[in-house]
């Protein structure tokens, strides 16, 4: 029988290393033979990819935070139901850059959104689907903003203030010691090549009885 994928996702505030270090990520799972894709959230395909644009664009009518948090609802169904799901059926490991826990932290704790709707929300559209590991990448938002405005213009989500992101973080480090079989923290304020070593023996110790290795 064919055995089912592997779910991994990423997270991190603005500017934390999510995308330095999926590289990191896809390096790794490539030694070891594995069958990956990447993909991404709020997209991942064609459609939900527009509704990413109507998301992190600036608008003249301000977005309802209700608006937002079913818009990328909607998204994530169109992703999972045409991506994730399919290719975690066909055996692959998908490698995700943000998931809901990014919901939990940015629409919950950031925009105030109460953390019961999204459960029922992630319910509706996930059914028991969550992930099997996530890398969270912990960074101080100053330093992640600092690195994310050097290249432009910041998005709509990307201009909020810096408290939002505290909560942020603070939403994060929060689920991830609630759920600690789960997540694996990563301190992102080391050198890319610091952190890039630590990564990789924290993926080798949290999927190695999943690739029965010592
Ligand atoms: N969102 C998403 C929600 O509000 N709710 C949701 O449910 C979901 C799924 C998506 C936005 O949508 C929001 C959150 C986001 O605002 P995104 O595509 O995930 O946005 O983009 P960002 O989080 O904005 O990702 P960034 O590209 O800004 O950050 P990364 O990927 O974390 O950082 P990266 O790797 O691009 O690095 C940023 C810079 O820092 C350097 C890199 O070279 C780069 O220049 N860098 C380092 N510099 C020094 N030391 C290190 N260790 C470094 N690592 C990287």
């Amino acid at each position: 029988m064919q055995q089912e994928g592997f779910f991994i996702t990423v997270e991190g505030v603005e500017g934390a290393g999510k995308s330095t270090n999926i590289k990191v990520i896809e390096e790794f799972l490539s030694e070891k033979n594995i069958d990956y894709v990447v993909t991404r959230e709020p997209g991942g395909t064609l459609l939900a990819e527009k509704i990413r644009d109507l998301l992190l664009s600036h608008h003249e009518e301000e977005m309802e935070v209700t608006t937002e948090l079913l818009l990328i609802f909607a998204a994530r169904a169109q992703h999972l139901n045409t991506t994730i799901k399919p290719k975690l059926a066909e055996g692959k490991w998908v490698l995700c850059d943000r998931f809901t826990d990014a919901t939990y932290a940015y629409q919950g704790a950031g925009r105030g959104c109460d953390s019961q709707l999204i459960g029922q929300l992630e319910s509706l559209v996930q059914g028991s689907l969550r992930p099997d590991l996530t890398v969270v990448f912990d960074l101080d938002p100053r330093i992640g903003l600092a690195r994310a405005s050097q290249r432009g213009q910041l998005d709509r989500i990307e201009s909020q203030n810096l408290e939002f992101f505290q909560r942020v973080r603070q939403a994060y480090q929060n689920i991830a010691s609630r759920e600690s079989a789960r997540f694996c923290v990563i301190d992102s304020s080391k050198t890319r090549e610091n952190v890039s070593v630590i990564l990789r023996d924290a993926l080798q110790d949290k999927i190695k009885e999943y690739l029965n290795e010592q």
